[in-house]
């Protein structure tokens, strides 16, 4: 059994929830963090001294954390090919992607695209910034929709561990109200993701807990 440490608004425990639902293992999950607190508490930093989430225990093992690394453990340990291909040089390519997505996109979307559209007070809000960011992230996406005119997924044909890093930020981006640049084939995907069980359950959460208004 594993047992997960994180609210479901977290965009972090959403790429972890989703891919435990991909793989279909039991869980069980504690709301830590935000509004819920718990995560400064000197028995949750023995577990993760940064005090983020998630955090993953799989059974009476060593707590994980850093999401990145607990995906790839649950691949390793649970995925199977096509998920998680055998063949090394195969899985690099989705390893690849997967990182490419944690550090181009997820990174470029949460803090300066999310939190200044939603999580800063409308008072505050930096439109300019917000729309400079839109566009660098949009840059990135680029490469992204080049890969996605030409697969159905972002590793390659089939569904992988990278359209988790990938695809757990596109509700947010294509649900909030922004001015998003066209790209057809992006949309094409994420509309398809959206039929996926447990992108449904454990991604498209609605995030007004997190609105400051
Ligand atoms: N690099 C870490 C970042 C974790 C992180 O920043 N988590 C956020 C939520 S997405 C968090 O714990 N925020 C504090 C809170 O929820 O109270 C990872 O990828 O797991």
């Amino acid at each position: 059994m594993l047992t997960v440490w994180g609210r479901k608004t977290s965009s972090n425990v959403q790429a972890l929830m989703w891919c435990i639902g991909e793989l279909e293992l039991a869980f069980r999950r504690h709301d830590v963090g935000h509004n819920y607190g718990g995560n400064d508490t000197p028995a949750f930093l023995a577990m993760n001294p940064n005090g983020t989430v998630p955090v993953l225990r799989d059974g009476e093992g060593e707590p994980l954390w850093e999401t990145g690394a607990i995906l790839r453990y649950l691949a390793n340990r649970y995925g199977e090919p096509p998920f998680w291909p055998a063949d090394i040089e195969t899985r690099s390519r989705v390893d690849m992607w997967a990182e490419w997505s944690k550090i181009n996109i997820a990174l470029n979307f949460t803090v300066p695209i999310f939190w200044r559209a939603v999580r800063t007070a409308p008072k505050d809000r930096d439109e300019a910034a917000i729309r400079r960011a839109v566009g660098e992230l949009g840059a990135r996406l680029d490469i992204a929709e080049t890969r996605l005119a030409r697969h159905a997924h972002l590793a390659g044909e089939a569904f992988t561990l990278a359209d988790i890093q990938f695809g757990h930020v596109l509700y947010r981006y294509f649900d909030m109200a922004i001015e998003r640049p066209g790209h057809p084939a992006l949309r094409r995907y994420y509309d398809r993701l959206t039929e996926r069980a447990a992108f449904r359950e454990h991604v498209m959460i609605s995030y007004e807990d997190l609105r400051v208004r």
